[in-house]
């Protein structure tokens, strides 16, 4: 098979595990983050078990010129076999009410989360449209569905993903192209590391009390979703934990 999978934020979590569902399915994968040495070692752990095609970015998805030139520049043999974009590129950083929150920490969310994940829809929609078939995931969160206390920004920013799912979805409805918002309750990955600063006792208690997803789950939900038929499309997919019923509730306590 020669087409390819487009995925940001690949080198942990949800990303990386997207890669290597695709990777088991026979994809080829363009794989996008900005820590190479785990770009390169996920890499090198696929190739052991598929023969595949896997080309790396080291892309900052903030940066609209890198973003738009590592596309660009990509051979025109890969652009015309990508078939899907997985915008996942994504982090919390901080948990703050509004009036002591970080303006740095504001800026990095939106201009990752927000930002970063419309300068890659804007250089790979033109080519998917070119290639007369696509499939985009925007992995939103429940907090694109809910707001919760102390995490303002990031809620924020998640809506604003939902939001654009549903536009892409109306501006591509006569392209070919299918648009599924990804909206999970807490899945463990690095995200709460990232949240909290490095702070890993804070990130795992996290999870301490329920069993969270893992990234393995969303991998395969969105596998699910992409494997549908041509003629049906999973709009919106919010996935929880079975012992989280909302953004703040958790089986056997009410907050975390
Ligand atoms: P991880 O921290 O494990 O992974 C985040 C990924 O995003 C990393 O590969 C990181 O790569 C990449 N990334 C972050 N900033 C940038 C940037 N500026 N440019 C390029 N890549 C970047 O967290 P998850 O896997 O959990 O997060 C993936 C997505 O899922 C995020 O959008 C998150 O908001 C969302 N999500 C997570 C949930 C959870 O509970 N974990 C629940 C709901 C949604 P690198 O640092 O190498 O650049
Ligand atoms: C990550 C899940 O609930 O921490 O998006 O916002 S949550």
């Amino acid at each position: 098979m020669e087409n390819y999978i487009f995925i940001t934020g690949a080198s942990s979590g949800i990303g990386e595990a997207c890669a290597k569902k695709f990777a088991s399915e026979n994809f080829n994968l363009v794989l996008c983050a900005r820590r190479m040495q785990k770009l390169e070692n996920l890499k090198e752990e696929i190739l052991k078990s598929h023969t595949i095609k896997i080309i790396l970015l080291e892309l900052d998805v903030r940066e609209k010129n890198n973003v738009s030139e590592s596309i660009n520049n990509l051979d025109k043999d890969v652009k015309q076999n990508i078939i899907c974009l997985i915008n996942n590129a994504g982090l919390a950083a901080g948990k703050d009410s509004i009036d002591k929150g970080h303006i740095e920490d504001w800026d990095r969310m939106i201009d990752t989360n927000v930002k970063g994940l419309l300068y890659v829809s804007r250089a790979i929609i033109p080519i998917l449209k070119e290639n007369c078939i696509g499939h985009i995931f925007n992995i939103s969160s429940i907090a694109g569905k809910e707001v919760y206390k102390d995490g303002n920004v990031y809620c924020a920013t998640k809506h604003a993903v939902d939001s654009l799912s549903k536009a892409m979805r109306i501006d591509l409805v006569n392209d070919n192209i299918k648009v599924t918002n990804i909206a999970p309750g807490a899945v463990e990955t690095e995200f709460s590391i990232v949240r909290f600063k490095g702070d890993e006792v804070k990130a795992k208690s996290v999870y301490e009390t329920f069993t969270p997803l893992y990234a393995k789950d969303i991998a395969e939900t969105i596998y699910f979703a992409f494997s549908s038929p041509k003629h049906v499309n999973l709009n919106d997919i919010t996935i929880m934990p079975s012992s989280q019923a909302s953004a703040t509730i958790f089986k056997n306590t009410s907050n975390y």
